[in-house]
């Protein structure tokens, strides 16, 4: 059976559009490390606690990485799934992929067996790449796991301080061949999107794209050789990977700084040691980080010069204490691996950078605000965010069925988020129209819970939704139908139940309402919508 589409292309007048205007410059990722390593080679490109590496030294690993991959037989356009933490291997993997031209699926470390499954599976992954020791979970055992139940998947790869090693324990650090790599049009990389139910929404990202995408934003955040950007989300976020983050940050040719432990003690002491100077988080870390600073007298951290906020709706509160407590400009990011990210401007008054989310990076980007039926609503009201443009992609990797749902005919993605646009051009995100629970930055598709927790033999039916929560914006409520033979199950239980299915942990539920039947639609569907109003009471 043939494939969906691996990649809509941009329409042959927005090609056109986008190169004349400079947006695509034919350049990919692999050639821009090269051209920084040829201008800066030692200057620190990456450290972690472990390491650092100048840029000279990525670029000759990444070309070795990427020699030894080809010969193992990983070709320009294969899939690779990746499983790291973030570390300095992370970077050196994905430069190497982006060299080869073989394409990284940016897999989370909190995905477990379901995600990692469904990923490989549903991009034919060849190999999947995880470290070797010291991760503290068993990713090289749920590696294994996937190749024995995924055709494609031929290769386990560890890597770790200097190696990369295949399962036979060969050393895939080769003396660089040479080596075509890919053209700027080809996918980069996949993302992944969130409120994917069966078959993974999986997000093609061509070096053209992705890369003018991280020069505007590091343009827009003002790096310059002298950024030490801290990743301290994991690093195949879209967030932590390109807005601007690690990418921006290496094109600005600056530092990037990785490490594990966002939490507020273990970051304040890794931003003095690195001198960060920017980083970015979800509001409940950031809450976190605000509050501890307000109870020490003064926090030393006086790097710090930008602390941004996104992946989910900052409250206006939050954001006006961070400036108080941290002593750095708060900047409001609100994106979407799909493309669009809109930022406040660091120079943007009080009043902008602590109510709105900003506005959109690109001069070319488009958004059309409208109603349930497609209609535009009058300027300012809230409404259904549409949006096209030069870093937004026409539809998802091999999905048909999921490009019908989310993409206009006339190539307009549905974000899904409810915003209103202010007569300044900055906006607020009001809500959503559905399809996920957004628990702390971490997307949540009810569908693929409910999938997996269905499966429990005391659970005849069962709906997640999502509720208000103070500290994580919204926690993951479950609604559930007993089925006759059997005895109340707990919440611990059905947390048990779903991390056995092989669900990360992020996914599994915060609380458990039994009920004796879900409320229905017009047309006798239970109702999502109806219990969501429960929960707001
Ligand atoms: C409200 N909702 C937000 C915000 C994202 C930068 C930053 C974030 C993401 C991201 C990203 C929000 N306020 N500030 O990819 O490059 C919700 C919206 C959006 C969805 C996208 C980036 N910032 N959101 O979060 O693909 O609902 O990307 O549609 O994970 O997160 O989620 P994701």
């Amino acid at each position: 059976m043939p494939h969906d589409a691996e990649h809509v292309p941009w329409p042959a007048e927005d090609v056109v559009r986008y190169r004349d205007a400079g947006c695509w410059t034919g350049q990919t990722f692999g050639q821009s490390l090269a051209e920084r390593a040829a201008a800066h080679g030692d200057r620190c490109a990456v450290r972690d606690q472990d390491r650092r590496l100048t840029y000279a030294e990525l670029d000759t690993a990444a070309s070795s990485l990427a020699t030894g991959l080809r010969a193992l037989g990983i070709a320009p356009s294969d899939r690779v799934l990746l499983h790291l933490q973030n570390s300095v291997e992370f970077v050196e993997v994905l430069f190497a992929l982006f060299r080869l031209g073989a394409i990284p699926v940016m897999g989370l470390p909190a995905h477990r067996h379901a995600e990692m499954a469904a990923n490989a599976a549903a991009t034919e992954a060849v190999a999947v790449i995880v470290p070797s020791h010291g991760a503290g979970y068993d990713f090289v055992g749920l590696a294994q796991r996937v190749r024995r139940e995924t055709p494609s998947v031929r290769h386990v790869i560890t890597v770790g301080p200097g190696t990369a090693k295949t399962d036979a324990g060969e050393d895939l650090f080769l003396t660089p061949g040479s080596l075509p790599g890919p053209s700027a049009g080809a996918i980069a990389l996949l993302q992944l999107s969130g409120g994917s139910t069966g078959i993974p929404k999986l997000i093609p990202r061509t070096h053209d794209d992705y890369l003018y995408s991280v020069r505007r934003s590091a343009e827009i955040c003002r790096l310059d050789a002298s950024a030490v950007y801290f990743a301290a989300l994991p690093a195949a976020h879209n967030f932590t990977l390109s807005s601007p983050g690690i990418l921006g940050t290496l094109w600005a040719g600056g530092t990037v700084a990785l490490s594990r432990d966002p939490s507020p003690s273990a970051a304040f002491s890794f931003i003095r040691e690195t001198g960060t100077t920017i980083t970015g988080l979800v509001p409940p870390l950031a809450r976190l980080w605000v509050e501890t600073a307000e109870r020490l007298a003064d926090p030393d951290i006086g790097s710090l010069r930008v602390l941004q906020i996104g992946g989910a709706r900052c409250p206006d509160e939050l954001a006006a204490r961070v400036t108080p407590a941290l002593g750095a400009t708060v900047q409001q990011v609100f994106g979407m691996a799909e493309g669009l990210v809109c930022y406040t401007r660091l120079d943007d008054e009080a009043e902008v950078l602590t109510t709105t989310q900003g506005r959109p990076m690109s001069e070319f980007d488009e958004m059309l605000v409208v109603d349930e039926f497609d209609r535009e609503v009058p300027p300012g009201e809230p409404g259904r965010l549409l949006t096209r443009g030069p870093y937004t992609i026409r539809g998802y990797y091999r999905n048909e069925a999921a490009n019908r749902r989310s993409f206009t005919e006339n190539g307009w993605y549905r974000t899904g988020d409810i915003v209103r646009v202010r007569p300044d051009g900055n906006l607020s995100v009001v809500g959503r129209s559905g399809d996920f629970i957004n628990r702390a930055g971490e997307k949540v598709s009810p569908e693929e819970l409910e999938g997996q927790l269905r499966g429990h033999p005391s659970v005849k039916d069962l709906l997640a939704v999502g509720m208000t929560d103070p500290a994580l914006g919204e926690r993951t409520c479950v609604f559930v139908v007993l089925s006759e033979a059997d005895a109340k199950p707990t919440l611990g239980e059905l947390r048990a139940f779903g991390r056995e299915r092989g669900l990360a942990d992020w996914k599994l539920p915060d609380e458990l309402r039994i009920v004796p039947d879900f409320p229905k639609t017009g047309v006798g569907k239970a109702s999502r919508k109806a219990l969501r109003e429960e929960l707001r009471g």
